[in-house]
């Protein structure tokens, strides 16, 4: 049978879901899934091979970076360009819950400049009434800005057979790109970082999970199969340590402990996690 492959970046504004759809339709954690806002940095591949076809999907950041000329975002822009230019096909993923019409076709209308099919797939349809998405559907159908609809519930895994369907029947042929095993272009380290900064993005506030940066030290399967791991966080600013590391060392305790289950889960063995934090070029204040 001859080989056949689709490109598809996954956009939407921070938040949509983008990340756990991958996740489900890849069917592993291979990029991280948090309520806060902007948790995906880098460009994350997933990729799904079925009999011949090779469909791979770019995890992108939100697409609020789609203009913004914010230097400290600089990278994630570029992230962000390099899925759409990859990519044969867009899926701009809605979130039901949050739907603001006027936001979303200014979205779909900056992206039909690239000239590129666009799937609206509308996700969380787990949170709303079913009969109030056919008129959402229809209005932005109106405007001809977009090539067909799906609405799913990546979170609860419904409509995504449908979408991956279209999907199959879109690609053409061509040799693959990955292998038969590979699944993503992310490796464990990678991934065991990017579960420690979810932990700090789920147990501390406002800036600081966006300031600091995971770096392993140690990545060592021993004897007995068991995973040795060290990380050490690297803050930029000498009073974000105290808050890290908590009253008598408690908030470093927990992220390490939930790090430490996470990364037990999704490797497969069990897990023992070090984590230092290390202050890297700050001055003290
Ligand atoms: N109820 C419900 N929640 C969902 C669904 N899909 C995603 N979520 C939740 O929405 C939140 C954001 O999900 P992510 O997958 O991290 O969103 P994202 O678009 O990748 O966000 P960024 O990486 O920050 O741009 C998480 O709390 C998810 O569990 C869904 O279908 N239904
Ligand atoms: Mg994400």
């Amino acid at each position: 049978m001859k080989k056949k492959i689709l490109k598809i970046s996954i956009l939407g504004k921070t938040n949509a879901g983008k990340s756990t759809l991958l996740n489900n339709i890849v069917g592993e954690n291979i990029s991280i899934i948090n309520k806060k806002i902007n948790t995906t940095e880098d460009l994350i591949i997933g990729v799904l091979n079925i009999k011949n076809h090779q469909i791979i999907f770019y995890d992108t950041p939100g697409i609020n970076y789609l203009k913004k000329n914010n230097k400290n975002k600089t990278k994630l822009k570029q992230n962000l360009w390099n899925g759409i230019n990859e990519s044969d096909i867009i899926i701009y993923l809605v979130d039901l819950k949050t739907y603001n019409f006027d936001n979303i076709i200014n979205d779909i209308y900056k992206l039909n400049e690239v000239n590129k099919k666009i799937i609206v797939v509308f996700n969380k349809n787990d949170q709303i009434e079913k009969k109030s998405i056919l008129p959402k559907i229809k209005e932005i159908n109106n405007l001809n800005i977009a090539d067909t609809f799906f609405s799913i519930s990546a979170k609860k895994k419904l409509g995504i057979k449908n979408l991956v369907n279209y999907l199959i029947n879109e690609s053409y042929d061509s040799e693959w790109y990955y292998n038969d095993n590979e699944i993503s272009n992310k490796d464990d380290i990678f991934i065991t970082n990017e579960i420690t900064r979810n932990s700090i993005l789920s147990l501390l506030n406002k800036e600081i999970p966006y300031n600091v940066k995971i770096i392993n030290k140690q990545f060592l399967y021993l004897n007995n199969g068991d995973l040795k791991i060290k990380q050490n966080i690297n803050i930029s600013n000498y009073r974000y340590k105290k808050i890290i590391l908590g009253k008598n060392g408690e908030k470093i305790k927990d992220i390490r402990i939930r790090s430490q289950k996470e990364i037990s889960k999704t490797l497969n063995s069990k897990v023992h996690l070090y984590i230092n934090v290390v202050q890297s070029n700050a001055k003290k204040i």
